[in-house]
């Protein structure tokens, strides 16, 4: 569990960190399905020329057009990979950031996502909320590191507080990311070690480079919410059930 001042930093900073919260063994587990996966290009897959963000190739037939940014569907690929993202040790600090009755979402993240060395992209500032449809911007997503993440294979950056703060219309671009041009902003660098978990908010802005190593990147990444913080009937958000924790 988290102990309150974990609790307050969480609601204070919108995201916080829980160092080696996953067992080696699991890592092991879900990278190996992951790599897996990856190499098979197990369907369904969002390939990077699909993000069409800044270094994405620009189409699938382009040099790295196959390039798998995300593995989607992650919990439907191994009962490992659920399990591990509706144990205790998940569901328990979950009730504590979101409520008595939590459930996960198949809808959004729940994905491993994968950095590809010599193909992957830059993603800009943005709050996961802009394109998730709930009664209410209050989702926390889980994101388990199956390999070490720094600056330069593409880890993320965090600006602490922003899940609290209001931003104008003149602050986003089209795609509602960050307009680094109208707010300079001091980056907050996630670094993670294998098996730490970042919890954050939906409305934390978030970045992250793209991979100059010459590994591939592995996270897992898993969305929850309040059983009672319901999708918007009609919507992306409500396309599948949650899976109660
Ligand atoms: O690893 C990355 O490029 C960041 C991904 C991200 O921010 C997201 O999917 O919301």
């Amino acid at each position: 569990m988290f102990s309150a001042a974990e609790v307050a930093q969480f609601k204070r900073d919108g995201y916080i960190v829980a160092r080696a919260l996953a067992a080696p063994g699991d890592c092991a587990a879900i990278r190996a399905i992951a790599q897996r996966d990856l190499a098979a290009a197990k369907p369904p897959v969002e390939y990077e020329t699909d993000t069409k963000y800044p270094g994405a190739p620009a189409s699938l037939d382009a040099p790295g057009g196959r390039t798998v940014r995300r593995l989607l569907q992650a919990c439907a690929r191994d009962p490992v990979i659920v399990r591990w993202a509706t144990q205790p040790a998940i569901a328990g600090r979950l009730k504590q950031l979101i409520g008595p009755q939590v459930e996960l979402s198949q809808v959004h993240h729940n994905c491993v996502m994968t950095k590809n060395p010599s193909y992957s992209s830059v993603t800009n500032w943005h709050q996961d909320i802009r394109y998730w449809s709930f009664t209410r911007p209050e989702l926390v997503s889980v994101w388990l590191a199956l390999g070490r993440e720094y600056f330069e294979n593409g880890c993320l950056l965090v600006l602490p507080g922003s899940h609290v703060m209001d931003f104008g219309p003149q602050q986003m671009d089209e795609a509602l990311f960050l307009r680094p041009d109208v707010e300079a902003n001091k980056p907050l660098i996630v670094e993670l070690e294998p098996g730490d978990v970042l919890f954050f908010h939906c409305r934390t802005l978030h970045a992250a480079g793209n991979n100059q190593t010459a590994d591939t990147k592995f996270s897992v990444v898993f969305t929850y919410r309040a059983a009672d913080n319901l999708p918007l009937a009609g919507s992306r958000s409500a396309s599948l059930p949650g899976i109660p924790l």
